[in-house]
């Protein structure tokens, strides 16, 4: 059985969807949490392979960028597409949540100027966050309850990895208009190695 370090900062960020699947896998993973700012993360940016986190070690080599990561996984899981094709919409799929996310936290919520903050809020509020959720509510009613295919894939699991930060920029539950969305996110939340994951990790913001 591989051994698995995913290393990244103490928040749900892009680490969450890499810990869904781990954990959705059913597999044992050490969830290293560096502090920033910390000496520790002063020494450890320029060793990484993109100067950033996360990275996941599988028997101790060192593997980085989100999406490739997720996308090792949910082959290791069975959650990649029927075809090759069903694949490509779904890796698109977690494309588009991992630019939802950035735009949402990294662009606007993590924004420390607050006049800057309050000019994002009103484009992320009015323009981003409609934007993305009409398209995934969409895809979610189309594809029987699922982001594509009729069955769960890691493109599923990644975006309810990210609903709540996604929550908490929203100043609301995300999915409390987007129907097929909320049933998508409590079907993934019941899935037994799932909800053991949200049961047990720190409560953190976003
Ligand atoms: N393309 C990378 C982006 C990773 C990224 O943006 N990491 C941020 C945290 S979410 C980071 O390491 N920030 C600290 C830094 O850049 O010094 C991925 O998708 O994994």
């Amino acid at each position: 059985m591989a051994s698995y370090k995913l290393i990244y900062f103490n928040v749900m960020g892009l680490g969450e969807p890499i810990r869904f699947l781990l954990s959705y896998g059913g597999v044992d993973f050490e969830d290293v949490r560096v502090s920033h700012p910390s000496e520790e993360w002063t020494k450890m940016k320029p060793t990484l392979p993109f100067g950033q986190l996360p990275v996941l070690e599988i028997n101790g080599k060192v593997y980085s960028q989100t999406l490739p990561i997720c996308r090792y996984l949910a082959k290791q899981f069975n959650l990649l597409g029927k075809t090759d094709l069903d694949t490509l919409q779904i890796d698109s799929i977690a494309m588009g949540l991992h630019d939802f996310r950035r735009l949402t936290i990294s662009n606007y919520y993590r924004e420390q100027d607050p006049v800057l903050k309050a000019k994002k809020k009103v484009d992320v509020m009015t323009n981003v966050i409609p934007f993305y959720l009409n398209r995934l509510e969409e895809l979610a009613k189309n594809n029987g309850g699922y982001l594509h295919g009729g069955q769960l894939s890691y493109a599923d699991l990644f975006f309810v990895a990210i609903t709540d930060a996604l929550s908490t920029a929203y100043e609301s539950e995300i999915t409390k208009d987007t129907p097929h969305l909320k049933s998508l996110k409590e079907k993934v939340l019941a899935i037994p190695n799932i909800k053991a994951w949200v049961e047990k990790r720190p409560k953190l913001e976003f």
